[in-house]
């Protein structure tokens, strides 16, 4: 997409007068995504857990909006981040693009990300801690990285980078991505959190994030930028239930990262901007990542190239307003997991699949497993959810609907043939 940027450049030049960049940004709002890694739904005080403190996140929520419907477009971190950069399922990007560890192919050059766009609109674009893609964030549109070590102060380190970043650009319209590595294993947690936490070491990370997330505010408050800075504050998948203590709970949600359960994609998330957002609201609208990055393009003007097929929309109105228009559709890809340890029944072949999907509150799964790497169980007639009486997952209801599984099986028939044409324009 670099040529698309150069081309777009040249006719804004070619043009005359029409504004710089720079100039064209001048009003538009500053934009801070807070990423956290494995951070399940139920792990923020204000999403029910008893006893993990998390006061700034809570009062982000009272400041902002509280958004319980909010999912990432796949249960784990590869593919997840993929889809917030690009507005698009990985499934569409690289047929070998998903896999869990170890190194991944390269984006390819006509994805058009989220800090290429913004810096299209004259944003200047930073980002620290966990990238886990390929190429490196320079390569994809970031105009600096701070790289922060994996150690016991990296949350601390993260936060100074971006409080530094605020700073240095507080007369200019930013772009910040803080990707938190905690609460991701091997946990991590600075001397003023370790051993502090009710909730043991898991809890440390966690109350230091939300000690981060209270610094961000403060620094835009005290820059006097809060009026003009949209803040997101969510997580890349659900908990790692695998790690017992050292991982995370999905709450009231069924499952956990690298499922297709609500638990493995629905994340406690805060929206937070300061005279824009109506404070104390909370909906319950279906959104996810996609869906933030067209917003977020949305908020700054930018217009995304047209020869991509993009699975999210500008969702303002919800995102920002509280509005209860969610979006429809969300195929549920498993991107199967290279690395499951021999006779864990996890699958160890490269590939994908969609093994559930939405339409509206439903959710129907073809496939299923209860943890990751645990074995999977095909479903002739596919299980039925209706996410807004049972958000758990609990009471299968497809006896009475078949019409609804009908419904979904054709969208997932249309998504295929679309995906499938689309990566074949490719080859
Ligand atoms: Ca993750």
């Amino acid at each position: 997409m670099r040529f698309y940027l150069l081309i777009v450049a040249l006719i804004v030049s070619l043009m005359g007068g029409a504004l710089t960049p720079e100039a064209a940004a001048a009003d538009k709002p500053n934009i801070v995504i807070l990423f956290a890694d494995d951070m399940g739904y139920g792990d923020a005080g204000c999403f029910g857990h008893p006893t993990i403190r998390t006061p700034h996140i809570d009062r982000m929520a009272v400041e902002g909006l509280k958004l319980t419907g909010f999912s990432v477009a796949v249960g784990s971190c590869r593919p997840s981040r993929t889809s917030l950069m690009t507005g698009r399922y990985a499934a569409r990007i690289h047929p070998t693009f998903y896999m869990s560890s170890g190194p991944c192919e390269p984006m390819p050059q006509r994805e058009f990300t989220l800090p290429e766009g913004l810096k299209q609109a004259g944003y200047v674009t930073g980002m620290t801690g966990k990238w886990h893609l390929r190429p490196s964030p320079e390569d994809l549109g970031f105009d600096k990285n701070y790289r922060v070590k994996r150690d016991d102060i990296t949350t601390r380190r993260s936060t100074e980078a971006a409080i530094e970043f605020f700073r240095e650009n507080r007369d200019r319209p930013f772009f910040f991505y803080l990707a938190y590595y905690m609460p991701h294993v091997p946990l991590k947690a600075s001397q003023a959190f370790k051993g502090k936490s009710a909730r043991g070491f898991y809890g440390d990370a966690i109350e230091e994030i939300d000690w981060s997330v209270g610094q961000v505010m403060k620094e835009l408050r005290d820059l006097g930028i809060a009026e003009k800075t949209f803040v997101f504050f969510t997580s890349d998948n659900g908990p790692w239930l695998k790690k017992d203590l050292e991982g995370g709970t999905a709450g009231l949600l069924r499952g956990g990262k690298g499922t297709t359960w609500e638990g493995g994609v629905r994340e406690p998330t805060v929206a937070w901007w300061p005279g824009r957002i109506e404070p104390g609201t909370q909906t319950i609208a279906f959104a996810t990542t996609m869906d933030l990055y067209q917003t977020v393009l949305g908020l700054a003007g930018v217009e995304p190239p047209e020869e991509l097929i993009y699975d999210g929309r500008d969702m303002r109105e919800v995102l920002i307003d509280g509005s209860p228009d969610g979006r429809d559709e969300l195929f549920l890809y498993y991107y199967v997991n290279t690395t499951a340890p021999e006779g864990s029944g996890g699958e160890r072949l490269a590939g994908y699949q969609i093994r559930a999907a939405r339409l509206g509150k439903w959710k129907a799964h073809f496939i299923t497993t209860e943890l990751q790497d645990s074995p999977k169980v095909e479903h002739e007639t596919p299980l039925l959810f209706d996410l807004q009486v049972d958000p758990r997952e609990k009471f299968d209801v497809a006896a009475e609907h078949p019409e609804v599984i009908e419904r979904i099986k054709e969208a997932v028939a249309a998504h295929v043939a679309e995906r499938d044409a689309e990566l074949a324009k490719w080859e």
